[in-house]
């Protein structure tokens, strides 16, 4: 990035520090804008974060997080991204604030902040996106169709290079959040405290009884008790499958460990598709949370 002061360009590198400082501004944004749905804007950004990665074809080596073509059409208007336009504002002021971030960076470091700011695991964060003009909107269809089961999941997160255990480690994910009948078409949320993440998505699975919903809208279950908790077809299918099954009683025994691989893989994930500069493996930066000492 470069600045123009005096007639003299100045190439600006950004450091950990001023990255910590883009954190810091998401962080506080998050804390004051909290009439947003279940109160925080956190759960948007890391399904922001996470549908700008997950277009990621490791055949073709095209999509992923590189590139922040999402805010284009036709990738805006995908089916998938309905709704996101609310990540993609709350964070544009961010933008403007730190114009030398690239928005495929901003968006990552979001979804970051979001998971550590609903009290998640420290994620590793590196920088490096560059963003590209509407040529490089992926087609659609590459993200996850939440009517299907075990065998799309395994299409479409394998297609990214993701086994069993890492579908079931990201699928924790969903403790966060709610879905919206203008959005998706479902109702409701995953778990009782949606801005906290926590293994609470694979104990509910595994303890409650799930019942298909009696509605117009599309198909999804419902908690027995309360029946104010919702699954996807997709969730559930976690639990129908033999080879996932086992992870999620794994995790919904034991948040620690359900951390350490939710971590891991959301790591990877957010790192789809960028051409990293060598040498940077080991070079990721864990930002200080706003609840830390
Ligand atoms: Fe989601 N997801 N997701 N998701 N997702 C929705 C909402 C969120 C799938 C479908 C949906 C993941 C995988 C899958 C989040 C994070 C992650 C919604 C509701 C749907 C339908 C959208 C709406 O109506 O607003 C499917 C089919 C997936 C494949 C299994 C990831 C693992 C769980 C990768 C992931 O991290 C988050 C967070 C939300 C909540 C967004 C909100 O606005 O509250």
């Amino acid at each position: 990035y470069t600045q123009q002061s005096g007639g003299v360009p100045k190439v600006f590198k950004a450091t950990q520090k001023d990255y910590q400082a883009v954190y810091n501004e998401i962080a506080s944004r998050l804390e004051e804008k909290d009439d947003y749905d279940d109160g925080s804007f956190g759960p948007v950004l890391v399904r922001l974060a996470w549908h700008a990665s997950g277009t990621y074809d490791k055949e073709t080596g095209t999509g992923g997080s590189n590139g922040a073509t999402m805010r284009f059409a036709p990738e805006s208007d995908h089916g998938a991204n309905a709704g996101l336009k609310n990540a993609r504002d709350f964070l544009e002021p961010v933008k403007q604030k730190f114009p030398w971030i690239t928005y495929s960076d901003l968006w990552i470091l979001g979804g970051v902040c979001a998971i550590q700011e609903m009290l998640g695991p420290k994620i590793p964060y590196r920088p490096g996106r560059s963003d590209k003009d509407v040529s490089g909107c992926t087609p659609d269809g590459r993200l996850p169709d939440a009517s299907q089961a075990q065998d799309h999941l395994r299409a479409i997160f394998g297609r990214m290079g993701f086994n069993d255990q890492e579908i079931v480690a990201l699928s924790g994910a969903h403790a966060l959040g709610r879905c919206h009948t203008d959005r998706s078409g479902y109702s409701g949320p995953w778990t009782f405290s949606p801005t906290v993440l926590t293994n609470d998505y694979y104990r509910l699975l595994l303890d409650e009884k799930w019942q298909w919903k009696k509605w117009d809208g599309p198909k999804q279950y419902e908690d027995k008790t309360t029946k104010s908790l919702m699954m996807l077809p997709t969730d559930y299918a976690l639990i129908q499958d033999k080879q996932f099954r086992p992870w999620v009683e794994k995790y919904a025994k034991d948040n620690d460990l359900f951390f350490e691989d939710f971590k891991n893989v959301v790591l990877r994930l957010f790192e789809l598709g960028v051409p990293f500069a060598e040498g940077t493996e080991n070079q990721r930066w864990v930002f200080k949370s706003s609840n830390d000492e």
